[in-house]
């Protein structure tokens, strides 16, 4: 692959280099996106059901929907872009995973630092007391309660109108303000605030690198733009870094 000298130099002085990643990294492991052409949202509009409204005023709908989300989650497996970006860690000597993402594939992969802003689909709290514990495999109930109070048992997930998961979004923000190199990989960029953590990095002067099949809001603000799949060009990326690192 061959890339700009911007980012060779970028990378020969990179220490820490961040990985911002959304639903497109792991759509190469079979799980639909939200916007695109097969958008899981297509079916869903994500504003409706991933929201108080819908926990509350569709309850039987809305624990269906996340049911179905975390039986079919449960078992993907991680694809050539999540192990490319894992790798990255025997490269530069720090490197943090921001994953919009709910699947836990970066962790399954081997990443080491990951922040899930928008929280996991395997775990669920209680909307009333905030008692938490691992999704169970086996349910019964259509509308899951609370152990220690009743309440709604929910899952762990980001709603609409939510304030994002900590202590995940403020390392994650720590993260995206002393980053050197911050790539954005398989995300729209228009979901609010995840979309920021971009322009923080560029901010504090971060070189910044788009992975994705088409532009996005991003695009004319990114340093280096590389339209295609993250599980193709992920694993170049690395080979390139390795030799610019003087690794191969
Ligand atoms: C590939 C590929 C391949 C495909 N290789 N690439 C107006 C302006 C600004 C903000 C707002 C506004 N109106 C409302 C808001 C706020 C709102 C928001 O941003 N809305 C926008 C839609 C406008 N944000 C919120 O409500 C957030 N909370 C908030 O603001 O709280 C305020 C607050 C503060 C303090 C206290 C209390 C409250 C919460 C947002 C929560 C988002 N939740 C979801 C659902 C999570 C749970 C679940 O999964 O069910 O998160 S929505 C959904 O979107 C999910 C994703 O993480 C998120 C981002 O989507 P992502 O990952 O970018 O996916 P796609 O599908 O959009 O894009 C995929 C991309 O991959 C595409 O570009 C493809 O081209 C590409 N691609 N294959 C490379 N192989
Ligand atoms: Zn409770």
């Amino acid at each position: 692959m061959e890339l700009p000298e911007g980012f060779k130099k970028k990378c020969s002085e990179a220490k820490s280099v961040v990985f911002f990643t959304g639903a497109g990294i792991s759509a190469e492991s079979g799980i639909p996106t939200f916007r695109g052409e097969d958008g899981l949202w297509r079916k869903f509009r994500a504003e409706e059901i991933a929201s108080l409204d819908a926990l509350y005023n569709n309850t039987k709908e809305f624990f269906e929907f996340y049911r179905e989300r975390f039986l079919s989650l449960r078992d993907k497996l991680p694809n050539p872009g999540h192990y490319a970006i894992s790798e990255m860690e025997s490269v530069f000597p720090d490197v943090s995973v921001i994953t919009q993402n709910i699947d836990g594939l970066h962790r399954k992969a081997g990443s080491k630092q990951v922040f899930e802003i928008h929280g996991s689909i395997f775990y669920e709290y209680c909307q009333t007391c905030r008692y938490r514990q691992r999704v169970p495999d086996e349910r019964d109930e259509e509308v899951p309660r609370c152990p220690e109070c009743g309440g709604l048992l929910r899952p762990d997930v980001v709603l609409f109108g939510e304030a994002m998961h900590e202590p995940d979004w403020s390392k994650a923000y720590t993260a995206a303000s002393s980053a050197d190199i911050f790539f954005s990989v398989g995300t729209s960029a228009l979901v609010y605030p995840a979309a920021s953590l971009p322009f923080v990095a560029l901010e504090r002067g971060a070189y910044i690198v788009e992975v994705n099949l088409t532009d996005t809001p991003l695009s004319r603000y990114a340093n280096l733009v590389l339209h295609g799949k993250s599980g193709e060009i992920l694993p170049e990326l690395v080979r390139a870094a390795k030799e610019i690192m003087g690794r191969l």
